[in-house]
């Protein structure tokens, strides 16, 4: 084992020193993915948003902390030479939870999933993570048993999860049950529905409307108090003006769904072919969309993580 950059690669787990210190002292931080940077959206425009993100969590006064498999090592917070490498390697494994050790122990460049990367960020203590969508049940899930460990991993561990939802190639209904089933609270943010991803509205309606950052911090407190463990999931839906034409949404979607069911797409394959489906074949609009949710989705997190931090220190 060597060193990376300033970082000592021998452990397994390696915070980067300015995340560190953030929560040595207290300080507000937001843990981010990085399979939508290696495997959610197409280059150049990833590590472009990727950046973005992490810009617009500093701007909100939170450190950012992007998650991803590196030189034998989960690297929580990465330096932008690292970043760079997760955004353009051709060989970036996509990392579930289960993954996680064997990624690790053979030294493979990683991207992780929301799973991995709530596991990642929940054991150094960062108590919010944002994402843009939650993988969930599959339309076919019947048949295919195709379930998201998402689900499973987000009932274990504890931390505040903004998305806008789970993207409309998914069962959205029956994703919301099973969360439901796994104790995983679902709070609308300034909403009462469940947002569709690039949709505002899944059409799906909510139990649990909040409407501030301060309301989330002391319903996780409400929690901590309580010793209700596992995650709490903020809904933040795109606004309505911003959100992709309908039409188009609906025409894109069944012809991906075709397309996965002839090519035979399966297992951790579907999300990113489905994904990919819905970049080229809106003619990009997805991918504003996809960047315009990631980038509130960032903001929102870091202004709860202020308040998180704000009700740790009292
Ligand atoms: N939602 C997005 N873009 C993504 C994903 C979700 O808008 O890239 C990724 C997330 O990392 C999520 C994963 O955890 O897809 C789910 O994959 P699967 O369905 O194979 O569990
Ligand atoms: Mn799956």
């Amino acid at each position: 084992m060597g060193h990376y950059g300033d970082l000592v690669t021998s452990q397994p787990l390696v915070v980067h020193p300015d995340v560190a210190a953030a929560l040595a002292q207290g300080r507000p931080v937001v843990a981010l993915e990085s399979t939508i940077v290696a495997h959610g959206l197409p280059r150049p425009e990833n590590l472009r948003v990727a950046r973005a993100v992490e810009a617009t969590v500093r701007e909100r006064g939170a450190v950012p902390a992007t998650i991803a498999v590196l030189d034998g090592a989960v690297r929580v917070g990465l330096g932008d030479d690292q970043l760079e490498e997760i955004a353009a390697r051709d060989d970036v494994v996509k990392v579930s939870l289960r993954d996680l050790g064997t990624v690790v122990a053979r030294g493979l460049p990683g991207a992780t999933t929301v799973a991995a990367t709530s596991h990642a960020a929940a054991r150094v203590g960062i108590r919010v993570f944002a994402t843009g969508g939650l993988g969930g049940v599959h339309r076919e899930a019947r048949d295919s048993w195709d379930e998201s460990a998402d689900l499973a991993t987000l009932a274990q561990e504890s931390i505040v999860v903004v998305c806008s939802g789970v993207k409309s190639i998914l069962d959205v209904r029956a994703t919301l049950e099973r969360l439901e089933s796994l104790n995983v609270p679902v709070l609308g943010f300034g909403t009462d529905q469940f947002p569709g991803f690039y949709l505002s509205d899944s059409g799906a309606t909510l139990e649990w409307r909040v409407d501030t950052p301060e309301e989330v911090a002391a319903i996780l407190a409400a929690r901590d108090a309580l010793g209700t463990t596992g995650s709490i999931v903020v809904a933040h839906p795109i606004p309505e003006h911003d959100q992709m034409d309908p039409d188009l949404h609906d025409r894109v979607l069944d012809e991906g769904l075709q397309l996965a069911r002839q090519k035979g797409v399966h297992g951790k394959a579907v999300t990113p072919f489905l994904l990919d489906h819905f970049h080229r074949a809106s003619g990009g609009r997805s991918l504003e969309v996809n960047t315009a949710i990631i980038l509130n989705n960032s903001a929102l997190a870091a202004e709860i993580a202020v308040q998180v931090a704000r009700i740790d220190a009292a």
